[in-house]
């Protein structure tokens, strides 16, 4: 089998990964033990790259066209894709041992995204100050373009007030959590959602500083550093 090539964004940070979009196909791909190598693409640069490879744009909520990352390969199959969630569905398809979405749940799964990101995006100003600390001046700029489409400007708020805002989004899904009987969301099952929780706090953990991760990692009885840890020990990335 030839590796799969994962395209990710380069950071200053060693190992370079950080943004919580590529980790999600890192993640299932080492969770399905399957080959691949990864190619760093600077943020600024990801409309022209991806486009020389000729991967498909993504969709701005507007409508409008947008090249992203992560985009995967398959030399296998010839299959090229955008979107952690295409991928995701894709990689499930082609390589379907070790399923992460178990008993059709590919549906809900893609629910649970959206609903999770809306617990997270009201308290992320002071994660995306970070992510611009990590990336190169051209990257920075390019982020604080891309990303203020979604969280205006300024980012430069009351971290105190934000933290608050996290921090109860958390409360929220640690009560989504609480009421399952297993440490996992789906009980004892693992599935793709326990990966886009753990690939959020995976991107927390390398942009912010040490306290402020401490600090998320401890809400909730410590359950957020807990399931990163768990999250990564199934997927063999631990
Ligand atoms: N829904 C997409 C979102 C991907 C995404 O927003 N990627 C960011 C990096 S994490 C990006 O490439 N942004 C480029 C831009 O917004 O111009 C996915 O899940 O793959």
């Amino acid at each position: 089998m030839l590796p799969l090539v994962l395209y990710d964004i380069i950071s200053n940070l060693p190992g370079n990964n950080f943004s919580p979009n590529p980790a999600k196909p890192r993640f299932i791909l080492s969770y399905k033990d399957i080959p691949f190598v990864t190619i760093w693409v600077e943020y600024s640069d990801i409309p022209i790259a991806m486009k020389a490879i000729g991967a498909k744009p993504n969709k701005r909520q507007d409508g409008s066209d947008v090249h992203t990352v992560p985009v995967l390969s398959d030399p296998n199959t010839g299959a090229l894709i955008t979107d952690s969630l295409e991928i995701a569905s894709y990689l499930e398809k082609t390589y379907p041992e070790k399923p992460i979405f178990p008993n059709n749940s590919e549906s809900l799964i893609h629910a649970f995204d959206s609903a999770y990101m809306s617990l997270i995006l009201p308290g992320i100003k002071p994660v995306f100050l970070r992510s611009i600390e990590i990336l190169s001046p051209a990257s920075a700029k390019f982020f604080i373009g891309a990303r203020s489409v979604d969280v205006p400007l300024p980012w430069d708020v009351k971290r105190d007030a934000s933290w608050k805002l996290l921090e109860k989004g958390y409360n929220t899904a640690y009560e989504w959590y609480r009421k399952s009987d297993g440490k996992w969301i789906m009980g004892d099952t693992f599935s793709y959602a326990d990966i886009i929780v753990a690939c959020w706090l995976l991107a927390f953990k390398r942009v912010l500083k040490e306290d402020e991760w401490a600090m998320i990692s401890s809400w909730d009885g410590g359950k957020w550093g807990q399931v990163l840890a768990d999250v990564e020990k199934e997927c063999n990335l631990a």
